[in-house]
């Protein structure tokens, strides 16, 4: 078994930790002292003093100083540290996958794959640095050109949620940095050690690379954190991850002082199975989704819609794929399904169970708390399947749990109407051998969400294209394609080498 101890060691997590770090140097923190449980087995990993607003104060304040040097430091100069990033998050993989597990409770696999988006998104941001394109337009005057360019916008603050701990802030910092931003990171008040140890991590490079105190910061804490970031106009881009109900409460608190926010929220993510689909794909795909990270990706598939021919067969496929799941310790490599964060996200789970029972929905398989030996933490749950109607209340809301919803459809266009009608937007697949149903399902009257897969499933997305989602999900995209762009500040420029003032739009002022 994993020496979790070595392995907080060498990521320089101790007992105590400071809450607060600048990048170069880590502050106590005068708030509450912070613990971290692992839902793994109920042990209490560390603790971490956390900031109040006067820590909060000083990370704004560095954060602002170091963005006047950042940015005049040319962008491929800023991807080369960033690569340098990439690198010691290649030799601290091991690690810090190993402690995203035992922290979050997801299985070792998906802690490390985590880590891997984290090495790729610096392996993006350092090409992105000689890539930050603006277009050239012909001017309708002549003599004159007319041109783009991006700007870096200052403090970007990233708020991160407990189910991605580590990745998440890369995918916004990584990027952030190399168009000149400089970050300050709350991370989930979950998972705070995952983002200490990050911290780390980097250090080396920063310290090496001569940079200003304040490029990436981090500060541990909770609510009241997020709330100084969304209401402070020094924060150019607030970018959260987290519920829907938490991104309404940033979006209007930036919205009011006409800040920008890039929001990453719930989903309600379906997969639709044709009669034509390759179950031998489908199924995998479908478990997968629903029960990787025990249900806790924004991603995880919730319903899977399917054709009335082959309901009877898919839902005794799936069935007979869930008794096989092996439920345990996340850190054990033959284990599928690990713990759920906390006793609340049981208690969730357990509601869920009832509210489909109480609207008329049936439970297919086993649900249940595990208890007994090895499941000390009381975070285990059995992941289970229903067959419900979609608009119950419960199937329109996220509940970040592993229940999967069975749904039967008589055609297409009823499939992806139902596919459509929740709140969230943000991911969706169909599973079949069809080109007109997966065209359809693809058009401009297919999906609604961000993301829209043909025969894989709704989670795992690469990080080279743009994530996240419409609706309830938020409208943000993070990560690659030109997600960028929200990064900066675009300008538009128009030079005059003539010797005369034309006026766009023909107008004409005439003055001796
Ligand atoms: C999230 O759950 O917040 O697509 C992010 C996926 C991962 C990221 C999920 N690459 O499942």
């Amino acid at each position: 078994m994993i020496e979790i101890d070595k392995v907080l060691k060498r990521l320089g997590v101790q007992a105590n930790n400071s809450g607060v770090s600048t990048g170069l140097k880590c502050i106590e923190g005068s708030g509450d002292i912070l613990e971290s449980f692992s839902p793994v087995d109920g042990r209490k990993i560390a603790g971490v003093s956390s900031a109040d607003g006067d820590d909060y104060e000083l990370v704004i304040k560095k954060a602002q100083d170091a963005f006047g040097k950042w940015k005049l430091i040319p962008s491929p100069a800023r991807g080369e540290i960033v690569r340098q990033m990439g690198e010691q998050f290649r030799l601290y993989k091991q690690d810090l996958g190993t402690l995203v597990s035992y922290e979050m409770g997801k299985s070792l696999q998906e802690g490390l794959g985590e880590v891997q988006e984290m090495i790729d998104i610096c392996d993006f941001a350092v090409g992105l640095s000689r890539q930050l394109y603006g277009l050239t337009m012909h001017s309708e005057r002549v003599n004159h050109r007319m041109y783009e360019q991006w700007h870096p916008l200052g403090v970007v603050g990233i708020i991160s949620a407990f189910n991605f701990p580590v990745a998440v802030w890369s995918w916004n910092a990584m990027l952030a940095l190399v168009c000149g931003n400089v970050c300050v990171w709350k991370p989930s008040e979950k998972t705070p050690l995952a983002a200490l140890a990050c911290q780390n991590i980097i250090r080396k490079v920063l310290e090496q690379s001569e940079v200003p105190e304040g490029v990436s910061s981090v500060m541990i804490g909770g609510k009241d954190l997020g709330e100084l970031l969304a209401g402070d106009t020094r924060i150019a881009l607030v970018s959260a991850t987290g519920s829907t109900r938490m991104g309404k409460s940033v979006a209007e608190t930036v919205g009011r002082r006409l800040g920008r926010s890039l929001l990453e929220l719930g989903g309600n993510n379906a997969v639709i199975v044709t009669p034509s689909a390759d179950l031998k794909i489908a199924i995998p795909g479908i478990v997968f989704g629903a029960v990787g990270t025990a249900g806790q990706r924004c991603t995880s598939t919730r319903r899977v819609i399917i054709h009335t021919d082959i309901f009877e067969e898919v839902k005794g496929k799936l069935i007979g794929a869930y008794r096989q799941l092996r439920i345990g310790n996340p850190l054990d490599e033959n284990v599928h399904v690990g713990p759920l964060i906390d006793k609340a996200a049981v208690k969730s789970y357990e509601d869920a169970t009832k509210r489909i029972q109480e609207a008329g929905g049936t439970l297919l398989t086993e649900y249940a708390v595990l208890s007994g030996p090895g499941f000390e933490s009381g975070c285990y749950v059995v992941p289970c399947i229903a067959v419900v109607e979609n608009h119950f209340p419960i199937v329109q809301q996220e509940t970040f749990a592993p229940i999967l919803y069975l749904i039967p459809y008589t055609d297409l266009e009823e499939a992806i109407a139902l596919q459509n009608a929740v709140p969230q937007g943000l991911s969706s697949a169909i599973f079949t051998l069809n080109v007109r149903e997966s065209e359809a399902f693809l058009s401009q009257v297919g999906s609604d969400c961000g993301i829209a897969n043909v025969n894989i499933g709704t989670s795992g997305a690469e990080i080279g294209g743009a994530f996240g989602g419409e609706k309830e999900t938020g409208g943000g995209r993070e990560s690659g394609s030109d997600s960028w762009k929200a990064y900066m500040r675009r300008q538009t420029s128009t030079i005059n080498y003539g010797e005369s003032l034309p006026l766009a739009q023909g107008i004409k002022f005439e003055i001796e």
